[in-house]
């Protein structure tokens, strides 16, 4: 884990202070690599607390090509709440308080912080309990499980790119084209948050199976511990369903970012000294990637530093 920690180190060092999107502001350099050997164990940060669960229910709902957020919900995963709150406030349908810029209005009022706390409850709630509240508002768009599994085609075919990846790894190893893509010009509009880790390809080499990553956007603090992880496991169980072992994970950063509301945070974590990496166990009755559930996967040997608290920038 001392390249993640090498990162923040080298974004601290180097980066420079610039304005994005969120309205936060970040340090930022563009264009970074690492490099983890995914034999030497499994590279979830150990130097903070990182809900792995929460990983591993949002991998297996992309794998699942779905996209409305009830489902991570259902599995308490509340990671991607945010962007479908965003949706409903902006709605004709809310008639709550005003939440324009709620994520730095909050990060900045802690009476407002409440305020959108109680409404994400009721939101959350009602997502649950309302079907049709859920199928109009708990929709992210045609984010990534639409793009993985039914990318749009000609003459409305839909290409399932994992099925397809799987297929030519299995019968076409040497092949330089194992590609998936999740960033649709065609459709990144109506996406609640256009795709961050937005392009992978796979190699074969050796009886092993590498995965590149390209990720465009990268929240070093709080996205990449969970995209490192999630891109690890996917890896992994690829290379299962393949009958490989796994090679690297290498992961390429464009706009690699601490946002200024992060930074003693992660000053605390550079502080701390790495841990052993844990060692992912995969039940081993499943054939396919698309049959595991959230208790098929699971750590041994993960004893991190405490967790580190930090508003996510919306
Ligand atoms: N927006 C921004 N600004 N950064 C992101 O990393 C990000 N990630 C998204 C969606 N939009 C984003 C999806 N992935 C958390 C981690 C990953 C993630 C979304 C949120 C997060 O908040 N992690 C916290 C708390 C997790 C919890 O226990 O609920 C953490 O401390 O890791
Ligand atoms: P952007 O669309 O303006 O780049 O904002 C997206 C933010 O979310 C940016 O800080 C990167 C971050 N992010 C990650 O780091 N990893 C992820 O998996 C996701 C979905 C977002």
């Amino acid at each position: 884990m001392e390249q993640y920690l090498n990162l923040c180190r080298h974004i601290k060092e180097n980066g420079v202070i610039k304005e994005d999107r969120t309205g936060v502001g970040t340090k930022s350099v563009f264009g970074y690599q690492m490099r983890f050997d995914l034999a030497k164990g499994f590279p979830l940060v150990t130097t903070k607390k990182t809900a792995f669960r929460l990983v591993v229910s949002e991998l297996l709902w992309f794998l699942k090509g779905d996209t409305n957020v009830k489902t991570l919900m259902k599995e308490k995963n509340h990671i991607w709440d945010e962007w479908a709150f965003e949706k409903w406030v902006n709605s004709e349908s809310y008639k709550g308080p005003d939440m324009t810029n709620f994520g730095v209005r909050a990060a900045n009022d802690p009476a407002f912080k409440t305020i959108v706390e109680e409404q994400m409850e009721i939101f959350c709630s009602k997502i649950l309990s309302d079907e049709q509240f859920a199928n109009e508002f708990g929709d992210l768009g045609p984010v990534y499980g639409k793009q993985w599994r039914s990318w749009p085609g000609n003459d409305g075919q839909t290409i399932d790119q994992v099925q397809n990846l799987i297929y030519q790894l299995k019968n076409n190893p040497d092949s330089r084209r194992h590609i998936i893509t999740a960033w649709n010009p065609a459709e990144v509009d109506d996406m609640a948050l256009p795709p961050c880790h937005s392009f992978m390809q796979f190699y074969v080499a050796n009886g092993k199976l590498s995965c590149q990553l390209y990720q465009r956007s990268a929240d070093v603090f709080l996205g990449v511990p969970f995209n490192i992880a999630s891109y690890a496991l996917l890896t992994h169980l690829i290379a299962k369903e393949c009958q490989l072992e796994v090679g690297e994970f290498v992961h390429t950063l464009g706009d690699a970012h601490l946002y200024l509301n992060h930074m003693e945070q992660v000053e605390t974590q550079l502080e701390r000294e790495p841990k052993q990496l844990p060692t992912l166990i995969l039940s081993s009755d499943k054939n396919s990637i698309f049959d595991y559930e959230v208790e098929d996967i699971s750590l041994v040997g993960y004893d991190p530093h405490p967790r580190i608290k930090a508003p996510i920038a919306v």
